[in-house]
């Protein structure tokens, strides 16, 4: 249950306390205007949240998908995640497949389990990468509702590289995009063609957010990917396809329906941006791929 935090009684802990006139960071933005925390490392007590969600015994269901040959990067992602993800706490791998019999055995630690849910693919690399809206709909109210409190949706051509950990979690949480958290609105790639429904006119919206690491409660993961489902439908039907596909759509969503939390570019890096000053982990990478050799086969 993810609304019993008025049952939790912490237990004495020794820590420097937090000082209103020495923020922790200085550097970055760590607040929205709708009073969403940012999360950046410096600015929270690893200790104290583990405590708290120790204490409600969350589980955590990790949703990745790994379509013909995308299974490639299903043992790096998996052995890394069982290092830095979530660790001390339940967590269920979700990995979707049409390859059931290529997904890699994995030393799992106690408390953590994989599934493997097999899926259809599609020749297209563009429809395999917005169909995962509407599994992960499906999925949320049919088993997920059942297993985790919490899900935390990411891409699996990733590795992670330092923790991750329940500071993420939420009501519902979106990543800063590392191309754009600088950019000015002008430059998000919004879809910015009336006739899409991912539609966000030139003179909205708050952040771009990355379509590869998303999450929340089970039900408003739900609700986020049943809606940018029919969004999806709606377009294919017009003949339009959005100019990110499923990432546009979920900037649409967030735009409307404001994430609870927002996780730093620490969470989804990409080593060819370099390292700028205000990075202080690289918690998650992107795996070089070759485009030509991986998609559309
Ligand atoms: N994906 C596949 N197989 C494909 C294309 C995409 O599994 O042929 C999934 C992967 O989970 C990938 C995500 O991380 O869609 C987004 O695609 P990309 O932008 O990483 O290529």
């Amino acid at each position: 249950n993810t609304q019993d935090f008025h049952n939790i009684k912490q237990s004495r802990m020794i820590y420097t306390k937090p000082q209103i006139l020495k923020p922790p960071r200085c550097d970055v933005l760590m607040m929205t205007p709708w009073f969403a925390p940012i999360v950046w490392e410096g600015t929270y007590n690893s200790e104290i949240l583990n405590e708290q969600f120790r204490q409600r015994n969350v589980t955590v269901g990790l949703t990745v998908f790994a379509i013909k040959k995308y299974v490639v990067f299903l043992k790096t992602f998996l052995e890394t995640a069982e290092t830095y993800f979530m660790v001390g706490h339940r967590v269920n791998y979700y990995i979707f497949t049409d390859r059931p019999e290529e997904v890699p055995k994995v030393a799992l630690k106690e408390g953590r389990n994989v599934v493997v849910l097999q899926v259809q693919n599609y020749p297209r690399w563009q429809e395999i990468s917005m169909r995962r809206m509407e599994m992960l709909s499906y999925f949320s109210q049919q088993r997920f509702i059942n297993e985790v409190s919490y899900l935390v949706c990411v891409d699996v051509d990733m590795r992670f590289n330092d923790q991750v950990g329940v500071e993420i979690l939420s009501d519902l949480f979106g990543t800063l995009h590392p191309g754009f958290y600088t950019a000015e609105r002008r430059s998000f790639t919004y879809e910015h063609r009336p006739a899409s429904q991912a539609y966000v006119p030139s003179d909205e919206g708050d952040f771009y957010y990355a379509g590869g690491f998303f999450g929340g409660t089970v039900t408003e993961v739900y609700k986020l990917t049943k809606k940018c489902h029919e969004a999806i439908m709606v377009d294919k039907a017009n003949g339009i396809e959005a100019i990110w596909q499923e990432e546009s759509h979920l900037n649409k969503y967030f735009l409307y329906h404001k994430p609870t939390k927002i996780l730093s570019p620490e969470y989804l890096w990409d080593d060819n941006l370099g390292t700028p000053e205000i990075l202080k982990k690289r918690r998650f990478l992107a795996v070089p791929k070759n485009h030509a050799a991986i998609r559309n086969k």
